[in-house]
């Protein structure tokens, strides 16, 4: 072998996952697996959900502490979604499945099928936090937020006990999923929409963008698991590309244009009462200064801290003036610094 074949050799030989971290657990070895092009895949969506995560927190770093809620929710969903990836990328987070339909193609054909659990445990943290970030956005009241991400936890759940499940009873769990999707869906493309047009055309507008975009996406999910985990109709790294795909649509794409869409949208003009310690004068015990140590006297600074007294998630759209606790208007953050 020449020097440079025996490069090339060694390059091809660079991802060690499937040597080092085999097909088998707890005794049983999975064989439909993936192979080291699977792997090699994996890797690289982690590698774009860490950049994702480092661009989405750098650009946070740009904004006044009060105005990063949407940036820290969708860095803290593309950084899971990195480790989750990373952990399949190394053969790891799976266990073999026996599958209800043994197939004749060879790469399908097999007893135990390898079913990574770790997406699911991605999805039961990353998926009510995307919801969050949409609910948010269309300023809903926290009590529907919270029976939003139940019916969220309610699909990822039946989802992974479907996929654990050998019988055909895992097509119940499914079926328990899928109507979850739809409660969801519904209170996205009908409720929160309807919100969200209420905060003025920007808001709308971020709104139906991520939100249609979640919606078409989430609808593709469980064809997904159909072929995959439910079917076993096509093979695990197709599945790896599959969901993949998927994955980094409604992550950083979706990451990308929310935080877009929120560049000119104050939170507590959402209703979001997010304080700030820099300017509580409870902290500080002293009147209020701007970010130049000058004290803040009168009326109307044109506050922009979140800090509102009369707004009310979902119910006081406009956005008001806000004030301290002591009932002095409270300062403008400088975006600038
Ligand atoms: C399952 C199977 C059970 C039925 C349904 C499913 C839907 C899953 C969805 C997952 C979305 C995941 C996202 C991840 C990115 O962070 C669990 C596959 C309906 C919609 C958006």
């Amino acid at each position: 072998m020449d020097p440079l074949q025996e490069q090339i050799v060694r390059l091809e030989r660079r991802n060690n996952a499937l040597r080092l971290n085999g097909n088998t657990v707890n005794g049983r070895t999975a064989d439909i697996a993936i192979t080291t092009r699977g792997s090699d895949w994996y890797f690289a969506v982690c590698a774009v959900m860490t950049v994702a995560g480092f661009a989405f927190t750098g650009l946070a770093m740009r904004k006044p502490r009060h105005t990063r809620v949407f940036h820290y929710i969708t860095s803290a969903v593309v950084f899971t979604a990195a480790i989750a990836y990373f952990c399949m990328g190394s053969n790891l987070g799976f266990t073999p499945v026996q599958v209800e339909f043994f197939r004749s193609d060879p790469k399908v054909r097999g007893t135990l099928r390898e079913m990574f659990y770790v997406r699911y445990i991605d999805w039961f943290i990353t998926t009510p936090l995307l919801l969050l970030d949409l609910m948010l956005t269309a300023g809903m009241p926290w009590p529907t937020i919270f029976f939003v991400i139940f019916a969220d936890w309610i699909m990822i759940v039946t989802g992974l006990v479907g996929a654990l499940v050998t019988s055909r009873y895992k097509w119940g769990f499914f079926t328990f999923g899928c109507f979850a999707l739809f409660y969801i869906l519904y209170h996205l493309g009908w409720e929160s929409r309807r919100n969200a047009n209420r905060y003025g055309n920007d808001v709308g507008k971020a709104f139906l963008f991520c939100g249609s975009l979640t919606s078409v996406l989430w609808l593709v999910y469980p064809i997904a698991w159909g072929v995959c985990e439910g079917g076993n109709v096509i093979a695990p790294d197709s599945e790896a590309i599959f969901y993949g795909i998927l994955d980094l649509l409604a992550k950083p794409v979706f990451g990308a244009l929310l935080i877009w869409g929120h560049r000119n949208i104050e939170p507590s003009r959402l209703g979001l009462n997010i304080a700030d310690y820099d300017n509580d004068v409870a902290v500080h015990e002293k009147r209020p200064t701007n970010d130049y140590g000058v004290l803040v006297a009168g009326n109307n600074t044109g506050v922009t801290n979140g800090a509102t007294t009369t707004t009310t998630n979902g119910t006081t759209p406009a956005a008001t003036p806000a004030s301290d606790s002591l009932g002095g208007n409270v300062p403008t953050h400088n975006p600038a610094v």
